[in-house]
């Protein structure tokens, strides 16, 4: 039986990615962090909780002993590194918190496969927000970096360490630079799912208007199973790479509240300009939407558009879900959990 570790299984992608790995018959150590109070309400609602194949493991990714220990103990053969402060937003404010996490983390899972076993595969994920300000549209794996957060520029950090460790002492480690991707379970401080449940608030008559930042960005929206299908591709070549995935097709910000409103049957208009814009109900002129600063971030990344053209060439992955089809399972998936009292 082949074992994998997932760090961050708390999170989206480490949720979706254990479905997946158990469902491919993995025995999966999925690792957390110590809080007071650990949710794991993701993997309740994919009901793996229990799986008899999936162990929970506490773990710090800021000692090295402990991901040595972890190592030892679990002797995995794939190790997918999905732990990380991963809001751009919040990296603006805690820079060193997200330095240590999010980029020294990956090192110290490379470290401790350097110690332990060379043979252990690894995954880094990655992100587009490496590429940050536009240097070329769409970004490939040969699109210039220039991150333009204290987020992007750690996970450059952690994307670099990964390939010199590749390159200095032949692991295996593939790094994903995944663009944006969304699903009923992402988190409710990134935007898709801010608005997704806002609509599902707005319709229950537990929220009078959203309030957002910036409508101008335009994302590269996929849909987060998809996505780690993809991570797993990477693990399962003979050589390990650098691989983008990404839909090809962006839209703005603005755009996925439109959809997400018009998929609870609202209709939305849009007044004014900058900080006076407004998104009103067609039919009843009620502001639904308006712009807060402080939303906006202090530098932003505008455009992100991916081409995966080498992961379909070289893993056989292509993106299968459409952006309606993201958002219109986002937003009835919180209508339910508005109806049903669920706060998650
Ligand atoms: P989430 O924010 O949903 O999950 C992040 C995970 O990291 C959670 O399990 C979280 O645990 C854990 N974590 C946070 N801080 C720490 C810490 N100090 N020590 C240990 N674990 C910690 O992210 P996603 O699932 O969306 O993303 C997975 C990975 O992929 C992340 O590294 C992210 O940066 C990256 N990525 C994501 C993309 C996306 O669009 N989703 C695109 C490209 C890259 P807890 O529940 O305790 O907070
Ligand atoms: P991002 O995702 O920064 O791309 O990082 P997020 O959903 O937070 O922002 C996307 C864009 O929307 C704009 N925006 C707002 N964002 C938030 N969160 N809240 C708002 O109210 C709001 N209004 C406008 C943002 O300015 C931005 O332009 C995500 C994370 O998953 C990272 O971990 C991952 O690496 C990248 O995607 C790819």
């Amino acid at each position: 039986m082949k074992i994998a570790i997932v760090t961050g299984i708390t999170g989206q992608d480490g949720a979706y990615l254990t479905a997946l790995l158990l469902s491919k018959g993995y025995k999966v150590y999925g690792t957390y962090r110590r809080t007071s109070s650990v949710s794991f309400w993701r993997l309740d609602e994919l009901g793996l909780r229990e799986h008899d194949r999936l162990e929970l493991v506490e773990h710090d990714l800021t000692d090295l002993g402990s991901s040595v220990r972890l190592l030892d103990r679990c002797k995995p053969d794939e190790v997918y590194n999905l732990a990380a402060q991963s809001f751009v937003g919040v990296s603006f404010d805690q820079p060193i918190t997200t330095a240590h996490i999010t980029g020294l983390g990956a090192v110290h899972l490379l470290e401790a496969i350097r110690i332990v076993d060379r043979r252990i595969r690894y995954y880094q994920a990655s992100t587009s927000e490496m590429f940050g300000l536009v240097q070329q549209v769409p970004q490939t794996e040969q699109t210039p970096f220039y991150p333009r957060s204290p987020y992007g520029v750690a996970k450059l950090y952690a994307h670099w360490m990964t390939v010199n460790y590749r390159e200095s002492y032949g692991l295996f480690a593939a790094s994903g630079i995944l663009f944006n991707h969304e699903s009923p379970l992402r988190g409710k401080e990134f935007v898709t799912r801010k608005i997704t449940s806002g609509v599902a608030q707005i319709v229950h008559k537990k929220l009078d208007c959203l309030e957002l930042g910036n409508l101008d960005a335009r994302r590269d929206w996929g849909f987060a199973r998809d996505y780690v299908d993809g991570m797993y591709r990477m693990l399962q070549t003979v050589e390990s790479g650098t691989y983008v995935l990404a839909t090809n097709r962006t839209e703005t910000v603005r755009s996925f509240v439109t959809m997400s409103f018009a998929a609870a049957g609202i209709d939305l208009e849009w007044h004014g300009a900058g900080v006076d814009e407004q998104g009103r109900d067609a039919k009843t002129g009620k502001v639904l939407v308006r712009i807060n600063p402080r939303f906006h971030r202090p530098a932003e990344v505008d455009l992100l558009i991916g081409d995966a053209s080498h992961a379909e060439a070289a893993l056989g992955w292509k993106a299968t879900t459409s952006l309606e089809q993201l958002c219109k399972s986002m937003v009835e998936a919180d209508l339910k959990r508005v109806e049903h009292g669920f706060s998650w």
